[in-house]
């Protein structure tokens, strides 16, 4: 399967085929780095392999269209709920720089005690099934091929089917996981012992296969009250969970400690989060660090959430995480919107790039407040340990309640998560292995009957599915209703017939935000909001953001909902922008010819920088084809520009607006055309326009040539002059 960049991913693709599908990698790969790497005008020291494909960050557009790659890896996590639209959702998040997509499964999968077929949704959103995997793995293949760089799968190994799903994993190509026994007891009350059990024959698996493992830590992070204060208990979860990991043969170099800054402004962020990040990797050195963007203190605004995550991204970079895990920034009020991930990936990707080289300035200090912080956290979580130790073990410090508790240890609030270690889900359902216990598959925590010295296992029953793929058994869709075929169907008529509906999550949901400012106290206002929504034509609108400007005088609302509207591709105007010209022919024309162009900006526009582009050499401007241009300065009056254009016997006049108010911009073009009609020049003279506001259709309604707006260069306005000033001549 191959993507063309000018065409959408056709699910139809994905899925043929794909019982004979076998994924061409397996185990995890990291970026591969590249420093003091010349990207255009810079050399940047904090680099990996540039993209193939990519879409640059926004500023790049006045930088040469550059796109340097950070050197950890981006995480985004997805989770619409149906694998067939993720699969855009990655395309886009590639695009941007991601190459770690986690897939969170949406059932209460967890508590299953087996694997699912098929792709249903059922009620609960996706589980992780095999032929999910395989589609999305499939996908990916070919989304790498197109970016140019190998994309990290990633899932999920917990719950009553962990060995199986890390089997699974394994057979499909699958590259990273999460897997913490104690996120299973804790989170999912899955019984201990069983969770334990179950997380050595997982993590047996998942070394063999070469994945990645995330622990579970972060989860106390999200889950404390005050967060900062369980961070001594961090060192210790990940502590058990790097050495249970350790015992089933993961190597240290595959095992990320994750790792969350606990806290967000107006929280000393930096002065709390940064010494439980040195306190981490001191004590952790050789492992390696998943640093996740905060969640705990989220609320609904977007632009607080960005904050904080660069604040985030800062703190990785200070205390080098090898992975960057990016949180969507509207995660605390929807189920995350596919541009969305791509915004969190951005943010991690331009703050990375804007504190390139910053070790080669700062270093951290190993005294003062760090130094002590990092300290006491670490001695609190020897106390801790100890504790454990004193209680008679694990089990018996689980059941009295020391995990996740929101005092600062060794302090104590007594509301610790407890379990029973004979209760839970799953409970009694482990057993002691027979002594001739044979392994269904090669990799296998202890005794396997099948095992011999110079063969592998599974030679003794004809192979296993871990080592000859042709074993794995492909069952397709089990649910006639409830599948991916169905669930196409609506998405491919609509396709074929042009149908485009706005969406965030899943094709042709229809959602919408729109952002209004309302001036009222709040609960009028929001009153107001949902009401004019409505009037909109919004169906179901919801409040999703709001927040006070001043109490009296208004806030500002963001409202959901749906819009029932579709619009043909084919019916659609779309305005032809010319091409533009080559340079040297624009010049071959130009120069000869001694043309003459009077510049301003009018009205109170004392915004200069856009037209100055438009001129001036050093920016690219019409001077390098052999314009002769006069710039008369800003706010200038009307006929002094006309008179200026008669002195030179000018071929153009350029004006240009950015700010405007009133309508200010439509005003000063009308009146400009008006006023060069009396003079009786509006023939000999182009009148051309530009600014933010400007479009090419609003000028020409206003009497002018031609107009420009956002990210026109002197290029599009050379060539339009050339075409226009030749045509003449010609005629
Ligand atoms: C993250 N945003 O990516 P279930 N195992 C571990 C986990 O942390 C999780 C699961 C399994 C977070 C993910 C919370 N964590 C969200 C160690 C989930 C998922 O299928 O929901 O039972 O397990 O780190």
């Amino acid at each position: 399967m191959k993507l063309s960049p000018d065409q959408k991913l056709d699910p139809r693709e994905v899925l043929r085929g794909l019982e004979q599908y076998r994924p061409r990698r397996k185990g995890w790969t990291w970026r591969r780095k590249r420093p003091h790497q010349q990207v255009g005008p810079f050399v940047l020291e904090d680099t990996s392999e540039p993209l193939a494909r990519s879409v640059p960050l926004p500023s790049a557009h006045s930088l040469g269209d550059i796109d340097p790659q950070c050197d950890v890896v981006v995480t985004t996590e997805i989770a619409s709920g149906r694998f067939e639209d993720d699969l855009r959702r990655m395309r886009m998040a590639a695009w941007h720089g991601a190459d770690h997509l986690m897939v969170i499964r949406t059932t209460g999968q967890s508590h299953i005690d087996g694997l699912l077929e098929g792709t249903p949704e059922g009620v609960g959103g996706i589980p992780i099934t095999r032929k999910q995997l395989r589609a999305t793995r499939k996908a990916l293949d070919a989304i790498e091929d197109e970016v140019g760089r190998p994309i990290n799968f990633h899932s999920y190994v917990s719950g009553l089917a962990g060995p199986e799903m890390a089997v699974l994993f394994v057979e499909e190509g699958v590259n990273g996981c999460h897997q913490d026994p104690q996120y299973n007891l804790l989170y999912r009350n899955i019984n201990l012992h069983r969770s334990f059990v179950d997380a050595a024959e997982a993590k047996h698996v998942i070394a063999d296969g070469g994945l990645l493992q995330i622990d579970g830590a972060h989860n106390a992070n999200a889950t404390a009250k005050q967060a900062w204060k369980v961070t001594p208990e961090l060192l210790v979860q990940h502590a058990i969970n790097t050495a249970f990991s350790r015992a089933a043969g993961i190597p240290a170099d595959r095992i990320a400690l994750s790792t969350v800054p606990p806290t967000a402004p107006p929280a000393p962020k930096l002065r709390l989060d940064l010494p439980y990040a040195v306190a981490l990797r001191r004590l952790f050195a050789g492992y390696r660090f998943r640093a996740q963007q905060n969640t705990r203190y989220m609320e609904s605004d977007t632009r607080e959430a960005t904050v904080s995550h660069v604040l985030d991204t800062l703190v990785s970079r200070l205390t080098s995480a090898d992975i960057q895990s990016t949180i969507t920034p509207d995660e605390g009020r929807n189920i995350p919107w596919h541009y969305n991930n791509v915004a969190g990936v951005e943010t991690a990707r331009q703050t990375f790039m804007g504190l390139d080289g910053l070790s080669e300035m700062v270093a951290l200090r190993d005294d003062g407040p760090l130094h002590d912080e990092a300290r006491a956290i670490e001695e609190r979580a020897v106390l801790f340990l100890e504790e454990i130790l004193a209680l008679g073990g694990y089990e018996a410090a689980v059941e009295a309640g020391m995990f996740v508790d929101s005092g600062y240890f060794p302090e104590r609030c007594g509301d610790g998560i407890r379990r029973e270690p004979a209760g839970g889900v799953g409970a009694g359902s482990h057993v002691r292995r027979e002594p001739d216990y044979g392994a269904p598959v090669c990799s296998h925590f202890g005794v396997n009957a099948y095992a011999e010295a110079d063969a592998k296992p599974c030679a003794a029953y004809g192979g296993c599915t871990l080592c000859d793929p042709a074993k794995v058994r492909y069952i397709d869709e089990l649910d006639a209703e409830d599948n991916v075929e169905r669930r196409l169907e609506r998405l491919l008529a609509e396709r074929a017939e042009g149908l485009l509906r706005p969406e965030v999550e899943k094709h042709g949901d229809g959602v919408v935000c729109v952002t209004l400012f309302v001036p009222e106290r709040h609960e009028v206002g929001k009153a107001a909001a949902l009401e004019l929504a409505r009037r909109m034509g919004l169906r179901e609108p919801e409040v999703i953001h709001a927040r006070v400007m001043h109490p009296a005088e208004g806030s500002v609302f963001e409202v959901k909902g749906v819009l029932d509207e579709a619009v043909r591709a084919g019916e659609l105007v779309i305005p032809q922008r010319e091409s533009r010209l080559p340079h040297a022919e624009i010049e071959a024309w130009v120069r000869p010819r001694n043309l003459h162009v009077v510049a301003a900006t009018v009205g109170e526009d004392e915004h200069s920088v856009g037209l100055q582009e438009i001129l001036d050499l050093k920016h690219g401007g019409i001077e390098r084809y052999g314009f002769r241009t006069h710039y008369l300065g800003t706010s200038v009056d009307l006929e002094q520009l006309l008179d200026a254009a008669a002195t030179h016997a000018a071929s153009v006049v350029l004006i240009s607006t950015i700010v405007t108010h009133h309508e200010i911009h439509r005003e000063m073009m009308r009146k400009l055309a008006a006023l060069a009609e009396e003079r009786g020049a509006r023939g000999d003279i182009l009148l051309v326009a530009g600014g933010t506001q400007v479009t090419d259709a609003l000028a020409r309604e206003c009497g002018m040539d031609a107009g420009f707006g956002r990210g026109t260069t002197g290029q599009d306005v050379a060539s339009f002059v050339v075409r226009r000033l030749r045509e003449r001549e010609e005629a």
